[in-house]
């Protein structure tokens, strides 16, 4: 859950809340010409457009397609697709309850943000872009698999201005409140990441430290698969890099820069106040450190992130910071070394975390 300042929902967290609605499926009765190729082309956003343009004044002007210049959309590939057409593939499908689901018999999928298709598009190219990451780690070939699965995502004018990532049935929904929840990649890659700790450990989430943990994973996820993919495609980078979604956030935060939250802000365990996204905070600034000492020690921020995530599979459902700290620790020192997992016991110890 991305829960905002404008619409916080009482729910313990994504991973726990269980929305049942079932709908039928979008494509059922479809009569369209199956397109036999795999891969496609599409517009997206570099991540966002505030990130790749530093431009804090743009606002979603009531989803204008005006509101931010044909500068910030990139033109890339789609890749995984089933050949039917749709935006549906090895590790994403997507459902829409709002306008037509994007077709193409050539696999063409360029939209503006005002067309309801281009949240579909971006849903689609984001998961499978944080899957491949996650791939390109060695999760999946000399690593476990992480959340290989299609994942079912379905965007709608669900609530507020709010997202989930729901385990029955194993599904994110983006909601459209302020600026689309899915024109911002951080926003997708963060329900995301719920579905990977869904995956990785079923149940997980049920305890305040651990919905916590959920919270930040979800963050830190959205932002290191966004610079990864910035690396990857040559797309700049102008905001804070620990800055969270600030395309989406400029919807309901009045300072500068627009950011949902913070992977940097200093709390420690002292500042607890028992909510999930305000107690993730803690937990995400400890990944930022040991994502920065990984670098500092010329180990770099990929290995960073499979230590993270191979960390994750050892969590209990309903962990502790400590018991979560700890198992990342014992993973850091037996894939990186006893320096790195020095760095690793700091950053938990500097956020009053220790084990
Ligand atoms: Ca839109
Ligand atoms: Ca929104
Ligand atoms: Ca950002
Ligand atoms: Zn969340």
């Amino acid at each position: 859950m991305r829960t905002t300042r404008t619409a916080r929902i009482a729910l313990a967290g994504c991973a726990l809340a269980a929305l049942t609605v079932q709908l039928s499926p979008a494509y059922a009765g479809s009569a369209r010409p199956e397109v036999s190729a795999t891969t496609g082309t599409a517009s997206v956003f570099k991540v966002n457009p505030v990130q790749s343009s530093g431009n804090e004044s743009l606002t979603d002007d009531n989803d204008s397609a005006t509101a931010v210049p044909a500068s910030e959309y990139a033109t890339v590939q789609l890749r995984n697709l089933d050949g039917s057409g749709y935006l549906t593939g090895k590790w994403v499908s997507v459902q829409s309850a709002t306008g037509t689901p994007a077709y193409s018999a050539t696999n063409t999928f360029v939209y503006d943000r005002h067309a309801d298709q281009f949240e579909q598009v971006m849903a689609y190219f984001w998961i499978n872009q944080a899957q491949e990451y996650l791939q390109s780690l060695g999760f999946g070939s000399t690593l476990r698999p992480v959340n290989a699965q299609q994942q079912q995502v379905k965007i709608d004018q669900y609530g507020g201005d709010n997202s989930y990532q729901t385990d029955k049935p194993f599904r994110i929904r983006y909601g459209k409140g302020g600026v689309d929840d899915a024109e911002d990649a951080e926003v997708i890659v963060h329900e995301y990441g719920h579905a990977v700790h869904a995956a990785q450990v079923p149940g997980f989430g049920a305890s305040e430290e651990a919905g916590s943990i959920g919270e930040a994973w979800g963050d830190y996820l959205g932002i290191t698969v966004g610079l990864d993919a910035a690396k990857q495609y040559n797309w700049p980078v102008k905001t804070d890099l620990a800055c969270a979604m600030d395309w989406d956030a400029t919807s309901y935060t009045s300072t500068v820069p627009h950011c949902l939250r913070r992977v940097d802000t200093n709390l420690t365990v002292a500042d607890k106040t028992g909510e999930v996204h305000h107690d993730g905070t803690i937990w995400s600034r400890a990944l930022w450190d040991i994502r920065n000492s990984y670098i500092s020690l010329g180990l770099g921020s990929r290995r960073a992130d499979t230590t993270i995530v191979d960390a994750q599979f050892d969590f209990a459902p309903d962990t502790s910071f400590s018991a979560a700290a700890k198992a990342t620790y014992t993973k850091a020192l037996a894939r990186d070394g006893a320096t790195a997992a020095n760095a690793v016991r700091t950053a938990f110890a500097n956020r009053g975390i220790t084990f």
